[in-house]
């Protein structure tokens, strides 16, 4: 029970498939009081059904687009009145247009770029600000990214140029937050079958080169990466901030 009598905010579920949702029943397990955002009415039901999986009865729910900061605001109103405080947050929150995906990095937009970057990393800062005035016992704070931030991943492009900006604003909140007892880290997962991953052209062959050459000779399962989070959410990393956790398989240490 590494998370008993903890309280935190899963965002980025769209599914059963979703990295977050994985975290958030890992994270259940293991004894933490959750509470769940979703996009926009889409997928409320969606969300609000796998919730109530989790059988504690009918848990926090609160549509926030990032896009929006009057979104932003209200999802922390709510959780002010119904948590009082808050020990954690998860960001599982990616979007760039699918054309900007496609091809190469060239051709990128002004507005594809604006886009990926305002709603795949300032969403983080812009979470973390409304969080800290919850977090008055401390807190820890987990992003997903992908080695695409690191090193070019052929198609990854905007969003690997949004990933390098999301795993920077991890150290510098880190930085800022570390004297209030706020701990700031990013989860770097290797490729899981999900909806942001489905119709990516490629994205089968990627796994395929992955599994051939990655040190463990296999993809990482959701499941792994939902433990990770439990540990970086959990006092078992007390002394790790502004930290990029690799949870695939080995893949990232490999020159050839
Ligand atoms: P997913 O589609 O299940 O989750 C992506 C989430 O982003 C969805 O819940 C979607 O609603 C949300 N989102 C997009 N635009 C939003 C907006 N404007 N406001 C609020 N939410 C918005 O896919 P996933 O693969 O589980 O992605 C979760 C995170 O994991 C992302 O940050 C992604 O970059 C990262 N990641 C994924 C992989 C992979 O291979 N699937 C690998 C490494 C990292
Ligand atoms: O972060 C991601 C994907 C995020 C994502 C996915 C989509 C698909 C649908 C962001 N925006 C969109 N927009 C859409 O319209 N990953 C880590 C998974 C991923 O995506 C890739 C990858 C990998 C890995 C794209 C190209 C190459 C590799």
């Amino acid at each position: 029970m590494l998370l008993q009598g903890k309280k935190g905010l899963i965002t980025g579920v769209a599914n059963k498939r979703s990295i977050a949702w994985a975290i958030a029943q890992a994270a259940h397990r293991e004894g933490a009081q959750l509470a769940f955002t979703y996009q926009g009415e889409r997928l409320k039901e969606s969300v609000a059904e796998l919730a109530n999986s989790l059988g504690e009865g009918t848990l926090p729910l609160f549509e926030c687009d990032v896009s929006s900061d009057s979104q932003l605001d209200s999802v922390f109103g709510g959780l002010k009145e119904s948590f009082g405080r808050l020990d954690f947050f998860v960001h599982a929150i990616a979007f760039a247009k699918r054309e900007e995906l496609e091809g190469e990095f060239v051709p990128t937009s002004r507005e594809g770029y604006r886009l990926a970057l305002d709603i795949s990393s300032y969403s983080l800062t812009a979470l973390a600000q409304r969080a800290v005035p919850l977090m008055t016992e401390g807190g820890s704070i987990v992003a997903l990214t992908y080695y695409g931030a690191e090193k070019v991943i052929p198609r990854y492009n905007v969003m690997g140029v949004a990933k390098a900006a999301l795993e920077a604003s991890v150290r510098y909140l880190a930085f800022d937050l570390g004297p209030k007892k706020i701990r700031v880290n990013g989860l770097s997962s290797g490729p899981v079958q999900t909806l942001a991953a489905r119709g990516i052209s490629g994205f089968t062959d990627m796994m395929k080169i992955v599994e051939s050459r990655a040190p463990l000779r296999r993809n990482v399962e959701i499941a792994e990466v939902g433990n990770a989070a439990v540990f970086l959410l959990s006092p078992l990393s007390s002394g790790i901030t502004g930290e990029i956790l690799h949870v695939d398989c080995g893949y990232n240490i490999l020159g050839m």
